[in-house]
């Protein structure tokens, strides 16, 4: 064995570990399902930016006292197309769990519906969440703000949030059109990889503190640099909308008040999330399965212009790791195992 080669897991091994880890750490039984299924889920689907990576972030934000371990959310009515959810201070992802069966029936009801999520501390990808909806058959949209680490196009500090968007499209017959990414050039959990792994970050992904493009993950992420918006002024657009939609909107914090709340702790940005849900059985009634058809032929008509759909690298991942486990770097493991001792 070399000390560089990646240590192989089974989905069950590596679950398992995930499991152990948050509740040595101290995390609630329901925390410990929840965080675990989608720290595993993100490793197993070939996301190494918010695979197992992130059981440390976990740890380290509860250490530090940014997280409520054992939070219980709590559900609110607040109207006939919108539930809330107070996840009290604890990670989202529970949150969200008791917040879904209120929105797929207000969904079913009305068409379409919104989840909102408030005091939640977030560190996960969008895409488990999104597929949740698209399998009760509805279409998803889903938000949020992070830490202000990234520089609106044209400036060269830091405001906006990595701000992920993420949509879930229901599919007949195959697994659902789903994407979802960071508003930012990439997510800043891969920058935080590139550190780890000693490497140069692609230009693009930032600049140093005067605005000057930077190959430095330690100077883009830290170093008083900036992450940069995909798209230029486009990328920042949209994540001015997610700041407005899931923040004042929905009463939360924007990505630059998640940073002063951390006040230099290092810990997971904390802030609320916006879900969206739309049923195109009651937009559509008996023409339903028709206008579904079509999307069908719209996504064939896509893959024949020799383009793939997002999310089919994930579904290969899935389908290998369901097959031959995971493998994760073996600097990772070692750290992992240290937050057991
Ligand atoms: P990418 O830039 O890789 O974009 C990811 C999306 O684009 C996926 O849907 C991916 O599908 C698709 N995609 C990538 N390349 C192609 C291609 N060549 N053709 C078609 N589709 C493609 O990832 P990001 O770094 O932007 O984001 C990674 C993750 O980070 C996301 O899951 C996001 O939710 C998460 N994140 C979370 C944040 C938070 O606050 N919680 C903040 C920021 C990011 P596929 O997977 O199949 O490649
Ligand atoms: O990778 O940008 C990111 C991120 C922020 C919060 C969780 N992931």
């Amino acid at each position: 064995m070399n000390t560089s080669d990646p240590v192989a897991l089974s989905l069950d091994q590596a679950t398992a570990l995930v499991e152990r880890i948050l509740r040595h750490a101290g995390f609630g039984p329901a925390h410990v399902r929840t965080l675990t299924a989608t720290i595993v889920a993100g490793e197993r689907d070939g996301c190494a930016s918010h695979g197992l990576y992130r059981t440390l972030g976990c740890v380290a934000t509860l250490r530090n006292g940014k997280v409520v371990g054992d939070a219980e959310p709590i559900v609110h009515d607040q109207a006939p197309g919108i539930v809330r959810v107070d996840a009290c201070g604890g990670f989202s992802l529970l949150a969200f769990e008791r917040g879904l069966p209120s929105l797929i029936e207000k969904a079913r009801g009305n068409g379409l519906a919104a989840l909102a999520i408030n005091h939640c501390v977030h560190f996960s990808a969008l895409w488990p969440e999104v597929e949740r909806i698209t399998e009760a058959g509805l279409v998803a949209l889903i938000c949020n703000p992070s830490h202000a680490w990234v520089t609106p196009a044209g400036g060269h500090t830091p405001l906006l949030g990595t701000n992920p968007l993420a949509f879930g499209w229901p599919r007949v017959d195959a697994l659902p059109f789903v994407f979802d990414f960071a508003t930012s050039a990439v997510a800043r959990g891969e920058i935080e990889l590139h550190r780890r792994a000693g490497l140069p970050i692609p230009e693009g992904w930032g600049v140093d503190a005067e605005g000057k493009p930077s190959t430095d993950p330690n100077v883009v992420a830290g170093g008083g640099g900036a992450m940069l918006t995909f798209g230029g002024h486009k990328g920042s657009a949209l994540s001015v909308m997610i700041e407005l939609i899931a923040g004042p909107l929905i009463g939360d914090l924007t990505s630059a008040e998640s940073l002063a709340h951390d006040a230099g702790a290092g810990a997971s940005p904390y802030h609320g999330e916006l879900i969206l849900a739309l049923d195109p059985v009651r937009f559509l009634g008996a023409e339903w399965a028709t206008h579904m058809a079509r999307a069908e032929t719209f996504f064939a008509a896509y893959q024949d212009t020799g383009a793939r759909l997002p999310s089919q690298r994930r579904y290969q991942a899935r389908a290998r790791s369901l097959r031959e486990g995971v493998r994760i770097p073996r600097d990772l493991h070692r750290d992992l195992l240290k937050l057991l001792e």
